[in-house]
């Protein structure tokens, strides 16, 4: 039995510049590295990153966090065998005391928890998706949702959404799922250059554009689309959305400010309802804050059943919340985040919850980012279906894609294809 002999970490900077927690786990036969990811639209229910305050780095610095992993979790994990991933989930937690790990950082177990799951493949000598899948195996090559157009907290101009993404649900294979996607890029580039300038791009590689509203930026989608070769179409190049209203949602007068507009509940879920029978919308994801539940329960009353209906802010990667939401329909996909969670097993646990109750699961990676691919492993391993990383650009984004076409390469899983979305795609 392979067991925990050294946990080392320190801090290292993510695709913004700013700090983040790496970790390495070392065993009698091998080591494993995992890099902690960070959100810029965070939910309020997320796991709760540790950042130092102070003057250093603007107050991002994470040795707090270093800390907490060198001198409280270390110990708590050495001399345990590696391959116990959930039981050492479960001392890490319970070390922590609190629920949403705000005493030592979810930035700080989950690094800790993430490296483990590397040092039990290496250990094994399997590759990680490999090690991280049940008893029947991997899973199929994830569908990807990829982002073209940014706006919202991911870039400094552009629409109050978050992200236009493409779904290449016509693909038949995953290599041939990125050729789309990055001809439909390019002609978006085309379209958005003014002669003189390239495009300015977001924090996840889309292009920021000067666009009055939603419907334009779905037609200048559409657009490029076509310019590219493809049909805007559910079964060719479909659309998605990533609204994040949390982010322009104001408790106060409980009203939604889409750029000029203040929209109230009802003209919110029009609206996106609107959208859904205009454009080749496959997937909304956050179209309402995230504890609109009337909201969200009326849009999925309305369109949930023909268009997948993705809770991230809502669901945060918890259980809990997964599970109120299943009861109450008030979507049909999980956007699954490990460091929502805070640990390898919860990100699992509420990934196959999803799945057991019928709703597809979408892998994501977050804004901030690093070349860590560990959710290409993930979403294949546990056949997640589909992925979210971002656009097909910068380097923390390419490291991820590219891992997925190492993986495709060395397992013949086959392609999830649009089949994977919720909602009767
Ligand atoms: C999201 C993510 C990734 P962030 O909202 O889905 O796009 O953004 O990591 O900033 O929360
Ligand atoms: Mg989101």
């Amino acid at each position: 039995m392979t067991r925990i002999v050294s946990v080392e970490a320190w801090e290292v900077l993510d695709s913004r510049g700013d700090p983040t927690v790496r970790v390495r786990v070392d065993t009698g036969d091998g080591n494993g590295r995992f890099t902690v990811p960070a959100g810029a639209s965070t939910g309020a229910h997320e796991a709760v990153e540790r950042r130092d305050g102070g003057d250093r780095y603007g107050g991002r610095g994470v040795r707090e966090a270093v800390a907490a992993v060198t001198e409280e979790l270390a110990p708590v994990v050495t001399g345990r065998p590696v391959t116990d991933q959930a039981g050492i989930d479960e001392a890490l937690v319970d070390h922590d005391g609190t629920d949403d790990l705000s005493r030592l950082g979810a930035n700080a177990v989950l690094g800790v928890s993430g490296a483990v799951a590397h040092a039990a493949a290496d250990a094994a000598d399997r590759p990680l998706y490999e090690s991280l899948a049940p008893e029947s195996g991997p899973g199929a090559m994830p569908l990807p949702m990829v982002n073209i157009l940014s706006g919202g907290l991911h870039a400094a101009a552009g629409p109050s959404i978050q992200d236009f993404l493409v779904v290449p649900a016509g693909a038949e294979t995953y290599p041939e799922a990125l050729e789309t996607v990055w001809a439909v890029r390019r002609a978006a580039a085309d379209r958005i250059a003014d002669g003189e300038h390239p495009p300015p791009v977001a924090d996840e590689g889309g292009f920021i554009p000067a666009v009055p509203d939603a419907a334009a930026a779905f037609d200048l989608l559409a657009g490029a689309v076509r310019d590219a070769g493809f049909e805007p179409a559910p079964d060719d190049v479909a659309f998605a959305v990533d609204v994040a209203a949390t982010h322009f949602y104001d408790p106060a007068r409980d009203r939604y400010t889409l750029g000029g507009e203040t929209l109230d509940r009802e003209a919110m879920v029009d609206r996106v309802a609107r959208w859904v029978d205009d454009y080749p919308v496959v997937s909304v994801e956050d179209p309402l804050a995230e504890d609109d539940w009337t909201g969200w329960t009326r849009l999925a009353d309305r369109v949930g059943d023909r268009v997948q209906l993705l809770g991230d802010d809502l669901l945060a990667t918890n259980p809990d919340r997964l599970g109120r939401a299943i009861d109450a329909s008030a979507a049909n996909a999980a956007l699954i985040k490990p460091n929502q969670a805070g640990t390898m097993t919860r990100a699992r646990r509420v990934l196959e919850r999803a799945q057991a109750a019928g709703w597809s699961p979408v892998v994501s990676a977050r804004s901030g980012e690093t070349c860590d691919a560990t959710i290409a492993d993930l979403a294949v391993g546990l056949d997640a279906g589909q992925i979210k990383i971002g656009s097909l650009a910068r380097s923390e984004r390419l490291a991820k894609y590219n891992r997925l076409l190492g993986i495709d390469r060395a397992y013949d899983g086959g392609f999830a294809g649009g089949e994977a979305l919720a909602g009767g795609w």
